[in-house]
């Protein structure tokens, strides 16, 4: 069988394919001797031409009609859900989400698209009386300019679309590189996005590596603003060199999110939660719960159930139907895995279950979800994001001792709490520093509609989606006007 050769999308077109380019196989983690497709790498040049096109297209595209910005987010977004099944295959084949979850962020990436074009007809400004007479005063937001949207591995989709809608929305143009792990939900994305009526170089996708593609965009003094998700030295870098430039950023980087289970707490309820917040997209999520404080009355039921429940998960090929946790993402991720595995009993935590891959044939990279007790808060499996389905229980004597256990964090991005107790629910959603707060729900899994982002060395800069999206995507002009 011949594998297509697909490429970047540069100025309104997909770009040519030369011969002796440099080649990216994208491979199926439940059978990385599959090759899904292949594509052609873009390099700093072409990433430089993209730059240029949608610089050359900004003026007009700020000043473009609302409408006309509405009708292509409504198509995308309308085609995006009527293909769901579809691309919701090709996500599972690349990054090894399971169909049921790779479903769900289809349908999230489908429906952002949509909040977005009714949002681009909500044209907002403010009017205020000025302290001088016969001037009144005018505040309204202008678009941001040229975006530099850089997307991780873990929502090969969904995160791509809660960047690119708002910025097409707000009157800005997009460089997008997504990750080379899953490029053929960008691609498919971006094939979409180019038959929307966007004008040429509005919207630019490099399928490339971050030391050319992406140090380009950061590095460029043409692009105003980069929103990245990804891990948090590479945000600390974009933070740096973004400080050098003077460019706004919207970064969104790690998490070690703890899930609280008092003693009051539905124990059935306090599993559930944990076993999705934990274990479910293979534990490959930011909002993952990584930490589960428990306090003592209910500590032991909680491990035995969740042990129970933890060993009895299915893990295997993301396409089966009978699947619940598919394969780690690649071989450098499951040997980050194994080897916190190895540091979590060198320093003394005890495994119940898991922490193993599981041998096969295809070499599929499966990893049965690790349970770890006994664990103690200077623990590197306690502190540090581990981006795989390994969960540390900490035992704690009361909700005092949970609170300041799950506050002993340099992160902030979302916090649960599993209770029955009315008073220590409304003071964790209060008194959390994480920027997301759930209670009696898993601390990953969030709506499109409203904000998502941390604190600490989770986010920095405005938040993402929902209306709250404009204030990273837009600049705020005030106009003075003598009457
Ligand atoms: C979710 O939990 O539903 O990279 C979304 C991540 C986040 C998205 C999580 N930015 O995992």
């Amino acid at each position: 069988m011949t594998i297509a050769i697909k490429s970047s999308f540069v100025d309104g077109a997909f770009v040519d394919l030369d011969s002796g380019a440099d080649i990216l196989e994208n491979r199926n983690p439940s059978n990385p001797g599959e090759v899904v497709e292949c594509f052609v790498r873009a390099d700093q040049h072409l990433t430089e031409q993209a730059i240029s096109a949608a610089r050359r297209a900004q003026p007009a595209w700020a000043r473009s009609n609302p409408q006309h910005r509405a009708d292509a987010l409504d198509f995308i977004g309308t085609e995006i859900l009527s293909r769901r099944e579809e691309l919701a295959a090709l996500l599972a084949r690349e990054e090894g989400k399971i169909v049921r979850e790779a479903l769900g962020e289809v349908d999230r990436a489908g429906r952002s698209f949509k909040f977005y074009a009714q949002e681009a007809l909500r044209a907002e400004g403010e009017k205020y009386q000025s302290v001088r007479q016969d001037v009144g005063i005018d505040v309204f937001t202008q678009p941001l300019g040229v975006i530099g949207i850089i997307a991780p591995w873990n929502f090969p989709i969904a995160i791509p679309a809660w960047k690119i809608a708002p910025a097409l929305c707000y009157g800005n143009c997009v460089v997008f590189k997504p990750a080379e792990l899953v490029p053929s939900s960008a691609w498919a994305l971006a094939e979409i996005i180019s038959r929307s009526g966007l004008p040429g170089g509005v919207f630019n996708m490099l399928i490339g590596p971050g030391r050319s593609v992406g140090d380009t965009i950061i590095r460029s003094p043409e692009i105003d603003g980069i929103s990245f998700t990804g891990s948090e030295n590479t945000g600390r870098q974009i933070a740096k060199l973004a400080a050098d430039g003077m460019k706004k950023v919207q970064l969104e980087m790690g998490g070690k999110n703890p899930l609280i289970v008092l003693d009051d707490a539905d124990l059935e309820q306090a599993v559930d939660v944990a076993l999705n917040g934990s274990f479910f997209s293979t534990g490959q999520r930011c909002t993952a719960s990584s930490r589960v404080i428990v306090t003592e009355g209910i500590h032991d039921a909680f491990v035995t159930r969740l042990a129970k429940r933890t060993r009895a998960l299915k893990v295997g090929d993301a396409l089966q139907d009978t699947t619940d946790i598919g394969p780690v993402v690649d071989g450098r991720q499951l040997e980050q895995n194994l080897s916190y595995v190895a540091s979590g009993r060198e320093q003394g935590a005890k495994l119940v279950c898991g922490g193993e891959r599981i041998e096969n044939e295809a070499g599929a990279y499966f990893f049965k979800p690790a349970l770890f007790t006994e664990v103690t808060p200077e623990m590197r499996i306690y502190r540090e994001e581990i981006f795989g389905p390994v969960l540390s229980v900490l035992k704690v004597r009361d909700y005092d001792e949970a609170f300041a256990a799950a506050e002993d964090t340099a992160f902030g991005l979302s916090a649960g709490i599993v209770t029955t107790c009315l008073r220590h629910a409304e003071h964790f959603k209060r008194n959390s520093s994480a920027g997301m707060v759930m209670v009696n729900l898993p601390t990953a899994g969030v709506d499109y509609h409203v904000p998502f982002g941390g604190n600490g060395a989770s986010s920095l800069g405005a938040r993402e989606q929902g209306t709250h999206a404009r204030q990273f995507f837009t600049r705020v002009k005030t106009t003075y006007q003598l009457a």
